[in-house]
């Protein structure tokens, strides 16, 4: 099985996951990347079943709007009951790293207001400790330079994401050489940095379910 159909095969789980949870009036959170446009594929076929959709990134809205799902404004949404989306690495405890596509801070507002975040992973992502994927950092520009001299204090080694600007108009520092071994902790502790608008650990409010395509089929991990 290529990481394609892995990937495929988890989004169409995932499918098969959220249906029961739904209804006429349900609001599905959708994320970004290469697993979460499988899912976007495989949830056009009960687009019937729910209402429409909220998106993390202006890519994830035209894919939806491009399926035929309705896209709403996160702030014409009281309720939603589920979140869908995929992740640079997971660990046991369910904490994640996101945002090697630069949404990480829509996606991390769309996952504090969903009452589940489903995380759709291959088993490439799954690690013993999180850092060896960059961590993702969204800074206001002018801060850059500031940030990146703190991350250093924390012992990371920050990398400018050169010709990225966010859907927010923002930049990205991704973090080198961290083993994130207190995952929480350092997720509030880059949030306390003045300048940065989010960071890339989703640990503090991590998945409440993995579904991980492996090449043996899909495992739920809670
Ligand atoms: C989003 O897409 C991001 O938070 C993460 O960076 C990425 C995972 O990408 P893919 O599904 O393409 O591996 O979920």
């Amino acid at each position: 099985m290529t990481q394609d159909e892995m990937k495929k095969a988890v989004a169409e789980a995932a499918v098969e996951y959220i249906k029961p949870k739904l209804n006429k009036e349900s609001i599905v959170g959708v994320g970004t990347g290469s697993t979460a446009n499988f899912f976007i594929d495989a949830l056009a076929e009960i687009k019937h079943m729910f209402d429409g959709a909220v998106a993390s990134s202006e890519a994830t809205a035209e894919r939806l709007r491009a399926q035929g799902i309705e896209v709403f404004d996160l702030n014409a949404v009281s309720e939603m009951d589920v979140y869908v989306d995929g992740a640079d690495e997971f660990d046991s405890g369910l904490n994640l790293v996101k945002g090697g596509g630069g949404a990480l801070t829509r996606e991390k507002i769309v996952a504090a207001v969903a009452k589940e975040f489903v995380c759709i992973v291959d088993s490439t992502k799954k690690v013993g400790v999180l850092g060896a994927f960059p961590l993702p950092v969204e800074v206001i520009p002018m801060a850059r330079s500031y940030v990146a001299r703190e991350i250093v204090k924390l012992d990371g080694m920050p990398e400018w994401r050169e010709g990225f600007v966010t859907d927010n108009g923002n930049l990205i520092l991704d973090v080198h050489d961290m083993e994130i071994m207190h995952a929480k902790a350092l997720e509030t502790q880059l949030n306390n940095i003045v300048g940065v608008v989010t960071n890339g650990l989703f640990a503090n409010r991590g998945a409440d379910v993995v579904l991980m395509g492996t090449p043996d089929g899909v495992e739920t991990i809670t």
